[in-house]
């Protein structure tokens, strides 16, 4: 998990959400790494980082973007949004995006545990659907290219037996 200290209020709810979905679903405490960025500009960058060492299954992203009076929430959301998806693709590790982008605070509460559930919980539930989608389509294809290789060597064992005898002939 990576998880932006900026607006702790916030993010502390949707880290302690996403821990007890994960742990809901089976998920053992020792199997779950915790890294605390700054703020969620910060989020990318850790993101990719633990992504490379392909020591995790999924990684889950929080942070929370309260719009201001400034450009600032508009020059961070798009390169927080952008940074993660790219870290998600480039490194083929599932990314679960649990950054909240709100107007006001009181949206941002309402989606840390009030009227509109907890991201965090969500975000949860995604990492592990897609890391095992991502497990799954892996195993399907190892099977695979294993019956392909069989399918070949028979092939190959036949065609020798069948020289064999022709030469015998
Ligand atoms: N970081 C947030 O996580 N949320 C915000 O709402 C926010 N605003 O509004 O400024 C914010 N800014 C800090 C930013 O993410 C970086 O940590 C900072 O710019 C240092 O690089």
């Amino acid at each position: 998990m990576v998880v932006s200290r900026f607006n702790a209020f916030i993010t502390e709810r949707l880290f302690q959400s996403t821990l007890d979905g994960l742990l809901r679903s089976g998920a053992n405490k020792k199997d779950i790494a915790l890294v605390r960025v700054p703020g969620a500009f910060e989020i990318p960058s850790a993101a990719r980082t633990l992504a490379e060492t392909k020591k995790y299954d999924a990684i889950i992203c929080l942070g929370c973007l309260i719009r201001g009076d400034t450009a600032h929430y508009d020059v961070i959301v798009n390169e927080v949004t952008r940074g993660i998806g790219q870290s998600a693709q480039e490194t083929g590790v599932p990314h679960a995006f649990g950054v909240l982008t709100c107007d006001t605070l009181e949206q941002a509460i309402d989606r840390a545990g009030l009227k509109m559930g907890n991201k965090g919980f969500e975000a949860a539930l995604a990492a592990i659907e897609m890391a095992n989608l991502k497990q799954a389509v892996s195993e399907k294809q190892v099977s695979r290219s294993a019956r392909n290789d069989k399918g070949a060597k028979a092939r190959k064992a036949k065609s020798v037996r069948a020289s064999a005898s022709k030469k015998r002939k």
